[in-house]
């Protein structure tokens, strides 16, 4: 039976070996599930940038670009970091260019796996469904707050163990501890994480709309691939 085993932090990902597994990138607070939502409401393809130069290049080539830094959309770009840039507008047929704090490094940096696909409540099952057809190991990648843990992307991680029950071991500690951690916040996860460091930086920046939309489940189906250097 394949097994799911969960990162907690990019840092942590040398003492993976990602060798023959799929790699689910997470940040559920905001950069997955902004992607999840731009491709599936008309954004053609992404392409997720470490650098805010390389990223804005790409408006040269028409794309739209988008970036943010410590939550906030950086100078220069057409959009920020929120969901709903992808459902306030029509952005059908665009095409995507995104640098975020930590999210797009955690896709970058899990491209060592054999397939790398990008995880959010929004499309849980979807990805859950995805990986067992493809019946291989899964490492879950939380792309954490530079560098350290993050309780949301945690209980990303809980709940996708938990949809995978039964068709996957979930027999590593971290896997364990992220599948009982969501068992505790899945009833009401907005008050299980109003303490927590990002939710609260949100809700200092009054974006208490996109935590909510992020933590929904199953909102959507598409499952983004990274192919190359884009999400598709
Ligand atoms: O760190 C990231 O990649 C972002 O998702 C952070 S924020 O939600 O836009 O603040």
């Amino acid at each position: 039976m394949p097994s799911i085993d969960v990162c907690f932090s990019p840092e942590l990902l040398p003492l993976y070996n990602l060798t023959g597994k799929i790699a689910v990138a997470v940040d559920v607070l905001r950069a997955t599930s902004s992607m999840v939502t731009a491709l599936a409401n008309g954004i053609t393809h992404i392409a997720p940038v470490s650098e805010l130069e390389t990223c804005l290049a790409y408006r040269e080539q028409n794309y739209l670009v988008a970036a943010e830094r410590d939550g906030v959309k950086a100078e220069g770009f057409d959009l920020g970091n929120s969901p709903f840039h992808y459902l306030e507008e029509d952005r059908t047929g665009r095409m995507l260019a995104i640098t975020t704090t930590n999210g797009t490094q955690a896709i970058r940096l899990s491209r060592a796996a054999d397939e790398v696909l990008v995880g959010a409540f929004l499309n849980v099952g979807a990805v859950a469904d995805y990986l067992r057809r493809a019946g291989k190991d899964v490492v879950v990648v939380c792309a954490g707050w530079k560098g350290l843990f993050n309780l949301e992307d945690t209980l990303f991680a809980g709940a996708l163990a938990e949809r995978l029950e039964g068709d996957f071991t979930l027999n590593h500690d971290a896997t364990l501890a992220a599948y009982h951690l969501y068992q505790t916040a899945k009833a009401d996860k907005l008050a299980f994480l109003s303490k927590s460091s990002h939710v609260q930086r949100l809700e200092r920046l009054h974006i208490l709309k996109d935590i909510e939309f992020c933590l929904q489940e199953d909102t959507y189906t598409v499952v983004p691939v990274l192919q190359g250097d884009f999400l598709v």
